[in-house]
């Protein structure tokens, strides 16, 4: 299967569809990760909070092994947990991702959120007490000690992750090295044009995630009647008309729109049709009718970060 790859500004490319892993469950996510590699994936995509980046680590080792794939050719992505913001926290924080994942470098670690919890803390935030401030642990510091895990080769790339375009700039004016990448939130309901325009002239490439509208959520980050994308009627008539699948018109949607899609899923069949997207040929009238469907709408929205007085609130605002 021939899928398409971005380039970053080094030279290095990396493969516009790749397997996200966020809910995929312990004991299904280490054979979705082999089954990904089987049918032709390389690139996987993770955090260390998913909880699952040991039995990750084991089934990349084991397909090394038993597909014969160089560790080189697999692009590997995990994410800084908000727990670890401060300098100091955040060199031990990757290297027990890398030791989780079994490997001696990342090919790409993005700082999660632009929000920093109490080191130490476990799950999410119940008061305003768990949190730290941007003032005690302001952003640059964070990015800082990840270029300096870059000089020291544990990472090849380092990025960022639901980054507001403000909050791009702001943090792009303070370093010489701005993020390589911003992984966000983007699908036919949120299609972040301006987004897109801003990356792409300050060369900063874009992850498109839930890209198939993260139905698997816990009902606890779900608001009431969420719209489906999958049982989208025009999503569907697109489907029809190429003989393909409601996910593969949506993930040939983000590739077709220069942004990278790391579908989600634990199903051998789907993992692979996920991945025959790249098969699909998507029209002007296709792309114009998905283009009319946007309507701003966020599936991971403030909920998860909310506590009295919503410090964060900004960090989903900003994102429109
Ligand atoms: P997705 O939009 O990828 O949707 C996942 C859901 O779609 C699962 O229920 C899955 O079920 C189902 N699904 C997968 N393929 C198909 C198919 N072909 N047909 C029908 N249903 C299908 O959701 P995610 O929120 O998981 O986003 C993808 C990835 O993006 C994450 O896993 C994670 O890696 C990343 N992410 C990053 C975030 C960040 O803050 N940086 C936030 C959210 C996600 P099943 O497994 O049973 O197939
Ligand atoms: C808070 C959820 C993070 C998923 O990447």
């Amino acid at each position: 299967m021939k899928v398409k790859k971005k380039t970053f500004k080094n030279g290095d490319n990396i493969d516009a569809i790749g397997l996200g892993t966020w809910k995929s469950d312990p004991g299904k996510v280490g054979d979705a990760v082999k089954t990904a590699l089987k049918v032709g994936y390389r690139h996987i995509d993770g955090a260390a909070v998913y909880g699952n980046e040991k039995e990750v680590g084991s089934a990349l080792q084991e397909s090394i092994s038993e597909f014969d794939i160089n560790r080189e050719d697999v692009w590997i992505t995990s994410k800084l947990w908000n727990t670890a913001h401060k300098s100091e926290d955040v060199v031990p924080a990757l290297k027990q991702t890398l030791s989780d994942l079994q490997l001696d470098y990342l090919d790409l670690y993005l700082m999660h959120w632009p929000i920093a919890f109490k080191p130490g803390l476990k799950g999410f935030p119940q008061s305003d007490d768990d949190y730290l401030s941007l003032d005690e642990v302001p952003l640059i510091e964070t990015w800082e000690a990840m270029l300096e895990a870059k000089n020291e080769g544990l990472i090849k790339h380092a990025g960022v992750s639901n980054f507001s375009i403000k909050k791009l700039k702001d943090l792009s004016s303070k370093t010489d090295h701005a993020p390589e990448m911003n992984q966000i939130e983007l699908h036919p309901y949120l299609q972040q044009n301006d987004m897109l325009s801003y990356c792409n002239d300050n060369n900063i490439l874009v992850t498109a995630y839930s890209p198939l509208g993260s139905s698997d959520r816990p009902d606890a980050l779900k608001a009431d009647n969420e719209p489906s994308l999958l049982e989208n009627e025009t999503i569907h008539e697109i489907a029809e008309k190429h003989d393909a699948t409601p996910a593969q018109v949506l993930i040939k949607w983000a590739v077709e729109r220069d942004t990278i899609v790391i579908p989600k899923s634990t199903n051998a069949g789907r993992i692979e049709e996920n991945l025959k997207s790249a098969e699909l040929n998507l029209d002007d009238e296709d792309m114009e009718k998905i283009k009319s469907l946007d309507m701003h709408y966020r599936y991971l929205d403030g909920k998860v970060f909310e506590t009295e007085s919503d410090m964060y609130r900004d960090v989903f605002d900003e994102q429109g």
